[in-house]
């Protein structure tokens, strides 16, 4: 490992890509596949998918002339090798670091990124935008959406297909079909889809029987025929009908995508198509590093970990059992299945990082995956719900964006008990701003019949979560929670909930107090600490609801303070924070009313962002960071 890449150092634009031979292409390969594992090894990223993609990448710049030819990639997780070959190498050991290079494309760091992506199943209908808008304003251009066989669950993808049929634009699809969403990826697509790939088998059967037959010294009448009607009998079994095709495409495939010379003559072929196609390549998630290979779900995602030794069982066992909200959440929702047969789970393609991997074991007929397809999730829990059963639908905050419509339409404005456990709500390290967690807030606060809660520890988190599943009042429960460790308990985190209000963790007779929601919990203790050092003394009230909100008793406790200091991990325009200062306002509370909240800045596009705890003392929002605004204002 840790060649010099002599090759690769050559290659400071696809342009130089174009000289290389068929050999130094695959010995390029090479150099970039230990590239990737020995700075994934130390930075942290996506390791397996990137495998994944190395030929790939290589035979489309080699083919296609970037950026006046423009790749999008979906959800942008597998576009390593693309940076390494834009001329990125000398940065790429920054990749994923605080100001660094990004692990996703961006339109601001190369124009080879021709569009910014994050979230799955997108890439055709930007490539098709791209495309459409090329013909218009006169250039003859190409765009290649790459998806992979998981991003290709999800709704938005088949919108685009069948829009691209029908305006006929040469659009390329390369449908990267490696069996594998994060884990094995799920539904009728997928099984569709090893069908087709049966056809290469097909083809490659039939060739070594026909070269057979030939060497065959006499063949007598009534052998060929049983040869040809055996032909007829496997054909009909494994040639099947192309969804494709039917929808306006061409289909070429399935190919060997880590066969770069196959691909680039393809790729050469396609070019002069002038229709719609999709070529279909068969890949292996890990590719070319064996412990990735081996669990390419594991690899998916990874922090630093050891080249030679890969993820040691620590690693994995943190992944597991850490005591994080996920694991807490884990436990919690295992637990109550087994109090209530009702209760059922709903995964879109993320059962590991949401925690639910223990609850499929245990009740593999009350888990569903339903792919990359947030969407679905929660209108499909929302159809379970109708039925008396108790879904719980445990999403991203980033993801649930997708899913505005169907929470408000289809289950607050029916009333629906859906439970949604939002995981990673709040700031998010590492993959940038397309997978911050600060929105739902904002989003979800106004929806008429949510209730929207923040645990601040583990058993705050099951109390919500029992009140969530046993609730009298109809409709949808949030429960949003940060990716961050449980932090010890405080006894006020047991009170029985009371809907609308909050709880005290600190009450004195202070003149300042400082409102937070449960993420926040460890960064409100340490300012009143660090406050307390200096002689200020605070109060701690926990939010703990969102909405609904007894405005009543929340403007009495405000007006308890000289200050009120209201401190949420999500954005600031349209938070709790501005909702509270518009009540302090219509009541007329005499308190000052202080707003801590994510800043738009965090969205300014083009470097990686930091830690989760970078991205807090960023935005004033650690313990440090609160003290110091507090002192500044008293
Ligand atoms: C809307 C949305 N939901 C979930 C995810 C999380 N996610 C990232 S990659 C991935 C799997 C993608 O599988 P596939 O497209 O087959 O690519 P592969 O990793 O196998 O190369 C998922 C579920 C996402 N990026 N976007």
């Amino acid at each position: 490992m840790n060649s010099p890449q002599l090759l690769l150092q050559k290659v400071s634009s696809p342009q130089d890509l174009k000289k290389l031979n068929k050999k130094e292409l695959n010995l390029l390969a090479e150099e970039i596949r230990e590239l990737i594992v020995s700075t994934v090894a130390s930075n942290g990223g996506h390791l397996s998918s990137n495998l994944g993609a190395v030929e790939l990448s290589i035979a489309l710049h080699r083919v296609f002339n970037s950026p006046q030819d423009k790749i999008v990639w979906d959800v942008g997780h597998q576009c390593y090798a693309h940076k390494l070959l834009t001329g990125r190498l000398p940065l790429f050991h920054t990749l994923r670091k605080q100001n660094g290079l990004a692990g996703f494309p961006k339109t601001g760091e190369s124009p080879h990124d021709a569009f910014n992506t994050g979230h799955a199943s997108t890439s055709i209908s930007a490539a098709l935008g791209l495309l459409a808008a090329d013909r218009l304003l006169g250039n003859k251009n190409n765009s290649i959406a790459v998806i992979g066989d998981g991003a290709l669950t999800g709704g938005l993808a088949y919108e685009a297909l069948s829009h691209a049929g029908h305006l006929g634009l040469p659009l390329i699809v390369i449908l990267n079909d490696n069996k594998m969403s994060i884990s094995p990826n799920v539904g009728g697509l997928s099984k569709y889809l090893s069908r087709l790939s049966m056809k290469e088998k097909y083809q490659t059967f039939r060739r070594h029987f026909d070269e057979l037959a030939k060497k065959i010294p006499f063949i007598g009448r009534g052998f060929f025929n049983l040869v040809q009607r055996l032909k007829r009998a496997v054909k009909a079994v494994f040639y099947i009908d192309n969804f494709f095709v039917d929808l306006g495409f061409e289909y070429v495939g399935p190919i060997a995508g880590h066969n770069i010379q196959s691909m680039i003559n393809v790729l050469e072929d396609v070019k002069k198509l002038n229709r719609p196609v999709v070529i279909h390549i068969i890949t292996r998630k890990g590719k070319g590093y064996g412990y990735a290979e081996d669990d390419p779900g594991s690899y998916h995602g990874v922090g630093s970990f050891s080249v030679d030794g890969g993820l040691d069982e620590t690693d994995l066992q943190v992944i597991k059992n850490g005591k994080t909200f996920t694991a807490a959440f884990s436990d919690i929702i295992t637990e109550a299945g087994k109090k209530n047969n009702r209760v059922v789970a709903v995964s879109a393609a993320m059962k590991t990082g949401t925690g639910l991997s223990f609850f499929a074991k245990t009740f593999p007929r009350r888990f569903y995956d339903v792919g990359i397809a947030e969407e679905h999730a929660i209108t499909f829990a929302a159809g379970l719900a109708a039925q008396g059963l108790k879904p719980v639908a445990a999403i991203y905050s980033t993801f649930i964006q997708r899913a505005v419509d169907q929470i408000l339409h289809d289950a607050a404005l029916q009333k629906l008990p859906v439970v949604i456990a939002l995981d990673r709500a709040g700031f998010v390290g590492a993959d940038g701003e397309t997978h911050q967690g600060l929105f739902d807030i904002a989003l979800f606060r106004s929806t008429p019949n949510l209730t929207m809660l923040c645990p601040a520890s583990a058993d705050e988190m099951k109390l919500m979560f029992d009140w969530a599943i046993n609730k009298e009042q109809p409709g949808p429960v949030i429960i949003r929670y940060p990716k961050s460790y449980c932090p010890p308990e405080n006894p006020a985190f047991s009170a029985p909930l009371e809907t609308g209000r909050g709880v005290f963790v600190k009450k004195s007779n202070a003149r300042v107090c400082l409102f937070f929601t449960g993420s926040l919990y460890t960064q409100a203790l340490e300012a009143a600490d660090i406050l307390s050092g200096q002689g200020i003394n605070i109060d701690l009230y926990n939010l703990r609801f969102i909405s609904p909100i007894d405005e009543e008793y929340l403007t009495g406790v405000i007006n308890e303070y000289k200050l009120a200091v209201f401190i949420e991990e999500g954005i600031k325009n349209g938070g709790f924070g501005e909702y509270t200062s518009a009540l302090a306002l219509k009541r007329q509370c005499k308190a000052s009313i202080l707003i801590l909240a994510a800043d738009k800045s965090i969205f300014e596009e083009g470097k990686a962002l930091g830690t989760r705890e970078e991205l807090l003392a960023e935005n004033g929002l650690d313990g440090k960071g609160i003290a110091k605004t507090i002192q500044c204002i008293i």
